[in-house]
């Protein structure tokens, strides 16, 4: 069969795209090269740079339903894929094309780049890595689809004012996005609320998801996978021709705009009871689209449902989609009428879960009350599910009333809520945690009682990051120094292959372009000095990731130059990005601390040149990209069994940054890797911290006994940064949930053995280079790998 389809590649000389780019300018932006505003030339560029992509994309599909493979699909609420333009340029081999043809037109491209608006339709780590796994998936050759939301509000704009983050709404689509393929004609019905009568379910709510994918296109092969994203229509036309006649405008709109609001936004987080019903419809709704879609696709080649796990298997990213267990559950045995017993083994043997967290008040439970209320056939089948569970807990072991009601699906007190992470271990046939140490903790704490009941569910894969958008499209500079010190640029689909970096670092000449490589990284970022040593903390404010203590070692710098500024040493400049949830109001309270800080020091003419402290709003993944090449250190410093994995942590190392941090989550790998002497360790380790924790710890005699730390604090205290802050130090100074004043003596220490560290350039530079090369391991090709070899066992489709 011609796979091709008659379809030819597009071309790739420079007269070819430039050809296609006027061709897109008249016929499908109805413009002209004379009237052409930026933002036409931009959407102009987004569809030549895709038909390349769509070609393949086409040649992808015709393989992919000839070979009736066996599909991974991924279930995420959140994917952060970042800026598209630069990314489908370098995967569609046009990134020397495209600007030339742009100038030859009259057109910037440097404007033009600035208008690609990246997608934030994730919050943090959980939405990169979806993110990430699919670029790894489609450059792997499987046959992968991710579904999601297309929230019409992606994650809040954030702006400081008066050093305290407001929220802006983040209308990413205003202008229309040239990447997706709207596909209206495959649109879903989805039912809530309604009652169960004598032929099962009736909704009492009907409304239309409609999806549009975007293209995911595989680095140096030619895949194209997609990701799938479903926005929430009213059902019908729903719009009140008589209530607008008599001038009930809202009310004449309010069905649609109900319907349309499942989609509106989001989640910035989980911690607010506001809105949890419309997030749950949100939950809801995802799933019971794409299972439909994933039953529409098993149907183009397969008629029998026995086949159905062997040609599907479906990863839950959390348990945001874990209603798919039971929407599954009611597919087939009211839809399909298969019996229950047929039914739940299908289902068993299809789903698996992965866990990103190991904070107790993350694991997602909701009321029993609101989940009736909404789905009842769901809550019904999750009783029915819960009744065997419990059965098959009470036969293992007799006479345990505490386990059945610790592992029950039903938590009990003080309110009935449905534990969905018990839910997603009971449903499924794997279960994992997102590095080795989260994974251990996973089975020896939060899933201990499961672990114990089915201990072959349980498995390990890492996380890792994308080498493309992290390295090569991050940092090209230093990509072009490793591929010449490589001989071959074969690492970006092989990240192992940086170990044959590691002689280099004794090459005193390649250390030397590796400085120049670095500091050109700095100099574009242009947030301050570039011969000081840039310490970044970048990720998603919490407690537990304890941006607190960095500051309190901050503060401790600071007095330090004050009292003796010539023996300060090494001039560093430290920049924090992150956003805080909304609702988070401790993490709110340390930013705008963070703020008063760094302007106290930019104020004192002593600080200048020693120590300033940078904190550009709004971090997002255009933002990490620049920033993520520049930094010197990176702070991995969450308090230990914390943090599940990390992936910051990953990006950082493999661009050179030296970590300071923490044995938690990732970071433990990281460190087995690079070296112990190439790694600043500090603080308590998981049992240790878990020890102190549980006796009567007492934050006030770290501060009594230690004098910087108590003089950072007695700063705070006293209102020496505008009075702003003392709630974050007293919060320290009585409670101290996450150990931070336990850690400080041990960071601030190590702080100083960076400091001696960097003095000696050509040991440091070393031991950057060491980094890089002994990270190899942390691709998101390993972890999909893994994820293939562990629990999926798909095998790639090659188009020929
Ligand atoms: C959820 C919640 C909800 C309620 C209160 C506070 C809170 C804090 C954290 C979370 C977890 C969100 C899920 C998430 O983003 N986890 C991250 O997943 C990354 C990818 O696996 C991993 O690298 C990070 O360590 C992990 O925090």
């Amino acid at each position: 069969m011609d796979l091709r389809n008659g379809l030819r590649p597009l071309g790739t000389t420079p007269d070819e795209f430039q050809r296609d780019l006027l061709s897109n300018l008249y016929y499908r932006r109805g413009t002209t090269v004379e009237s052409a505003s930026a933002q036409d030339a931009y959407e102009t560029l987004a569809l030549t740079v895709r038909d390349r992509l769509a070609e393949r994309r086409a040649r992808t599909a015709a393989a992919h339903y000839e070979s009736n493979p066996r599909w991974v699909y991924y279930l995420s609420a959140e994917y952060l894929l970042g800026p598209q333009l630069e990314q489908n340029l370098l995967y569609s081999g046009t990134t020397e094309l495209a600007p030339a043809a742009l100038k030859t037109l009259g057109f910037s491209p440097e404007e033009v780049a600035a208008l690609d608006v990246e997608p934030g339709l994730g919050n943090g780590g959980l939405g990169r890595l979806a993110a990430c796994l699919l670029d790894s998936l489609a450059t792997l050759d499987i046959p992968a689809v991710g579904y999601g939301i297309r929230y019409d509000l992606g994650i809040f704009k954030q702006e400081f004012d008066n050093g305290e983050q407001v929220e802006r709404p983040d209308d990413w689509a205003f202008q229309g996005d040239p990447w997706e393929f709207p596909a209206p004609d495959d649109w879903q019905m989805v039912g809530f609320y309604g009652f169960l009568g004598p032929e099962g379910w009736v909704p009492g709510e009907v409304v239309h998801g409609e999806p549009s994918h975007l293209l995911i296109p595989g680095y140096g092969t030619e895949t194209v996978n997609i990701v799938r994203l479903w926005r929430a229509r009213a059902a019908r036309a729903s719009f009140d021709l008589r209530r607008f006649s008599a001038g009930q405008y809202a009310e004449a709109v309010e069905e649609a705009v109900r319907a349309e609001n499942i989609s509106k936004v989001l989640y910035p987080d989980d911690s607010t009871d506001m809105g949890r019903e419309l997030r749950l419809k949100q939950q809801y709704f995802l799933v019971s689209c794409s299972l439909r879609d994933i039953v529409r696709r098993f149907r183009f080649r397969n008629a029998d449902w026995d086949d159905f796990p062997a040609k599907t298997v479906i990863q839950l990213n959390d348990t945001h989609p874990t209603l798919a267990i039971p929407e599954l559950m009611r597919l087939l045995v009211d839809e399909e009428k298969l019996e229950w017993e047929h039914a739940w083994s299908l289902v068993r043997r299809t789903f698996a879960y992965t866990c990103h967290t190991l904070l107790p008040e993350a694991l997602e439970t909701w009321p029993v009350d609101m989940l009736g209320r909404l789905l009842p056939r769901h809550l019904e089948i999750i009783y029915l599910i819960n009744e065997a569970l419990l059965a098959e807990v009470r036969s293992r072991f007799p006479g345990d009333l505490d386990r059945v009601r610790r592992m029950s699906l039903i938590q009990e007190e003080p309110q009935r809520r449905v534990r969905m992470a018990n839910l997603a271990v009971t449903g499924t046939f794997a279960v994992n945690g997102v590095a080795e140490l989260h994974s251990q903790l996973l089975t020896s704490t939060t899933f201990a009682d499961f672990a114990a009941l089915w201990p072959d569910r349980f498995t390990n894969v890492t996380n890792g990051v994308s080498p493309r958008r992290f390295v090569r499209l991050a940092n090209p500079g230093l990509s072009t120094l490793i591929t010449s010190g490589l001989g071959s640029d074969a690492w970006l689909r092989d990240l192992s292959l940086l170990s044959g970096l590691a002689p280099l670092a004794d090459d005193p000449a390649f250390r030397e372009q590796w400085r120049t490589e670095r500091r050109h990284a700095k100099e574009a970022l242009g947030l301050g000095d570039p011969g000081a040593m840039l310490d970044v903390m970048i990720k998603r404010f919490h407690e537990y990731k304890r941006q607190q203590l960095k500051l309190l070692h901050v503060i401790t710098l600071y007095h330090r130059l004050r009292d003796n500024p010539e023996r300060f040493g090494v001039p560093r400049t430290v920049l924090f990005g992150g956003k805080a949830a909304p609702a988070y109001y401790a993490a709110k309270s340390i930013i705008r601390l963070i703020n008063a800080v760094a302007a106290a020091i930019e104020a004192d003419p002593k600080a200048y040149g020693l120590l300033r402290v940078v904190f550009p709003p709004n971090y997002n993944v255009t933002l990490a990209e620049k920033i993520i090449p520049a930094a010197d250190l990176s702070e991995q410093i969450s308090m230990a069994g914390k943090e599940a994995s990390g992936t910051g942590n990953m990006k950082l190392a493999l661009n050179g940054a030296l970590t300071i941090g923490t044995l938690d989550g990732a970071n433990v790998e990281i460190r087995d890797r690079v070296g112990a002497g190439n790694f600043f360790l500090f603080g308590l380790d998981t049992p240790a911290a878990a020890a102190l924790r549980a006796s009567d710890y007492r934050p006030r005699t770290y501060y009594d006994s230690d004098d910087e730390l108590r003089a950072a604090l007695d700063a705070i205290l006293s209102g020496a940064f505008g009075g702003v802050g003392q709630e974050v130090a007293h919060s320290l100074l009585d409670r101290d949930e996450y150990l931070t004043l336990a850690d400080y003596r041990s960071y601030v220490d190590k702080q100083d053995e960076v400091a001696a560290a960097w003095e000696d350039q050509e040991h440091w530079t070393r031991m950057s280079i060491l980094n890089t090369a002994n990270s190899g391991f942390f691709s998101a090709d390993r972890t999909v790998a893994d994820y293939l070899s562990r629990i999926w066992h798909a095998s790639p489709v090659r188009l020929s």
